[in-house]
Parts: structure tokens; C-alpha cells; sequence
């Protein structure tokens, strides 16, 4: 689909759409984070910084946000802020787009829901902090896989991540990128980093050393018309990294919370890493966003090399 043919609900900023007209390095970012995942100002501070790291590493960010029943793909600062100071906002994966666009509501896209804009739109690249997966057995003591992995199986884009949250279970959480086909590359890494974490004592199934590398395996994956995503794994910087002990303990009781709490659907993953955020302090905060930076970072550079390499002819092109 070109630009021209998108749907009346999906809107570009003017920027985002010369930057894809003109097959410039563009990024995009989810939205989630600012609306449910961190308190304001928090969110808008993280937000703009991440745009900022974005345009450092020479590459256009489009933020992807759903502002009164309208998909938009790069927020102005008006916009931004609306977003971060939103009450009430949705949390909108793919699922429930439609009924945002007929109810003109306004709210932050998952992972799921940014990917499908994404991929619309013919972004290839979108960094976020990590992704939903399956969840724990006692999480809500129901089966509860995330929207994230089924959209990542439909959407080629390499998305930047930190790992799968390190609420979920991981091992079945990298089980099912297996079984979708979506390479796990462990940036500069051979194990799968646990969110706030380094490491997990679990493999990825590649690894990559450098952005060019990255952009390399990209394009020999859309040759091969495969339509899956690139999920590359990039770990906490050192310093902002909590050790697995730091977290585990508090895990456990949030996950305990919300059993006895009864949570269910898409209240479970806000409100475990709200607790988790909670019960361990400034330390998880702090980690979370150098890990959302990290990533910013490494996906601008890989869309740079990816626009370096001459236009993609993939399965969607
Ligand atoms: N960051 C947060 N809170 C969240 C999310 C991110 O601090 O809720 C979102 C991400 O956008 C991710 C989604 O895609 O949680 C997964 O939610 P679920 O498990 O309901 O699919
Ligand atoms: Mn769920």
C-alpha cells in the first residue's frame, strides 16, 4: 500500500511522510510506554528524549499514537504532550483499533498495534522497550499470550527491543518466536536479555555485531519473502542493568497481586510491571529508561545502514 492509498484514519505528520517518500531512515515508536507505562512527566520527558536520540543518529522518528479516532504517525509537540497527559487513554493493540477509529477515542499503541501502523505505512524499523509474550501459568492463572508475537509473524520490520518482558515466561516466550519464524538476534550478545536484566541463561538464535550486520540479515530475510519480523535483542547498558535477583523476588509478589487481585486481559502486563516499577524503586526506573534509549539508538543506526544499502524489495514492496 502507498502512502497515498492509506486509510482516512491513518495520518502521517509531514515530516514521517516525506522522510518515506524520499526512503529515508525513519523509526518508528510505540506509545504505550508514554500512555500506561510510566507517570507524567515522566512519559513526555522519555518521549521526547527518545525522539531526540532518534534525529542524533540521523534517522526521522515517527511515533505512533491514536489521537481522537486517528492514527497518527509522528506526533508534534501539541500532540505529545495531549498523549502524555491523557486520562482515561486505551491501550490499543491490533484488535482494537477499529473500534477506537468508529469511537473517535485517543490512546497508546502496543507493540501489536504500532506494528500494524507500521507496517502499513512501510516502516522497516521500530524500537521499543521490550515486547509482550507468553505470560506466566500463574500470571492470571489463564493461557494469556500477548498480541505481540502473532503480529510480529506478519510484520516485516526489525524491531529493536531489550528482551521480552521480564514478567513473562521467557523459555515459552522464545519458543513461539521459533514456531513463528522470527529471528531473535542478540545484539552484541548470544543470550536473550531479560528486560532489566543482561541476561536470562536462555539463547537467541542468531547474534550480530554491529547495525550493518543487522541490516544485512534484514534484507536476506525479506528476500527470502518471508514476512516476519527481525526481533533484535539489545541488552541494558551495564550500568543502568539490575542484577535477576533484584527483580525476581518482586516478580514473584506482584505476580501473586495479581492472582489474588483477579486481573485479567489487558490489565495483567500494566499492572505487573507498574508493581514490579514500584516495589523495586528508582533502580527499575532508571534502567528502563537507559534500556529505551539503548534501543532508540541502535534502531536509528540500523535504519541508517538499511538506507545506506539502496531501497528494499521485499515481500511487501
Ligand atoms: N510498557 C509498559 N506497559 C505496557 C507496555 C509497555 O510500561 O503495558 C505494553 C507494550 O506496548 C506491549 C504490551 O506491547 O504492553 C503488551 O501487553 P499485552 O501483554 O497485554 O499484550
Ligand atoms: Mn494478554
Amino acid at each position: 500500500m502507498s502512502l497515498s492509498e492509506f486509510p482516512a484514519s491513518i495520518i502521517p505528520s509531514p515530516e514521517v511522510s516525506h522522510a518515506l517518500k524520499a526512503a529515508a531512515p525513519v523509526v518508528a515508536l510505540e506509545s504505550t510506554v508514554i500512555t500506561h507505562g510510566l507517570p507524567y512527566p515522566e512519559n513526555l520527558q522519555l518521549a521526547q528524549d527518545m525522539e531526540t536520540e532518534v534525529r542524533r543518529q540521523g534517522a526521522i522518528p515517527a511515533t505512533i499514537a491514536v489521537l481522537d479516532g486517528q492514527a497518527r504517525l509522528g506526533l508534534d509537540s501539541a500532540q505529545l504532550e495531549r498523549l502524555a497527559r491523557l486520562s482515561g487513554a486505551r491501550k490499543i493493540s491490533a484488535r482494537d483499533f477499529a473500534p477506537a477509529v468508529a469511537q473517535r477515542a485517543s490512546g497508546g499503541t502496543t507493540v501489536a498495534g504500532t506494528l500494524l501502523i507500521a507496517r502499513l505505512a512501510g516502516m522497516r524499523v521500530f524500537a521499543t522497550g521490550g515486547i509482550g509474550g507468553v505470560h506466566r501459568a500463574q500470571a492470571a492463572q489463564q493461557f494469556d499470550i500477548s498480541a505481540d508475537l502473532p503480529q510480529l509473524a506478519v510484520s516485516p520490520l526489525v524491531v529493536v527491543c531489550a528482551g521480552a518482558k521480564a514478567i513473562l515466561d521467557l523459555p515459552a516466550t522464545l519458543e513461539m518466536l521459533e514456531t513463528l519464524s522470527v529471528p531473535v538476534i542478540g545484539y552484541q550478545t548470544g543470550e536473550f536479555p531479560a528486560f532489566y536484566s543482561r541476561s536470562s541463561g536462555l539463547p537467541v538464535s542468531a547474534r550480530a555485531e554491529s547495525p550493518a550486520e543487522i541490516a544485512a540479515m534484514a534484507r536476506a530475510h525479506w528476500a527470502l519473502r518471508l514476512e516476519s519480523a527481525l526481533l533484535v535483542t539489545n541488552p541494558p547498558p551495564p550500568e543502568a542493568a539490575l542484577p535477576h535477583e533484584a527483580v525476581d523476588a518482586a516478580i514473584e509478589q506482584a505476580l501473586a497481586e495479581a492472582n489474588a487481585q483477579a486481573i485479567r486481559g489487558q490489565a495483567v502486563t500494566p499492572f505487573l510491571l507498574a508493581r514490579v516499577s514500584e516495589l523495586t524503586g528508582r533502580a527499575s526506573l532508571r534502567a528502563n529508561l537507559a534500556l529505551l534509549l539503548n534501543n532508540a539508538r541502535l534502531a536509528s543506526q540500523t535504519a541508517c545502514a538499511l538506507a545506506e544499502t539502496g531501497p528494499l524489495n521485499g515481500a511487501t514492496q
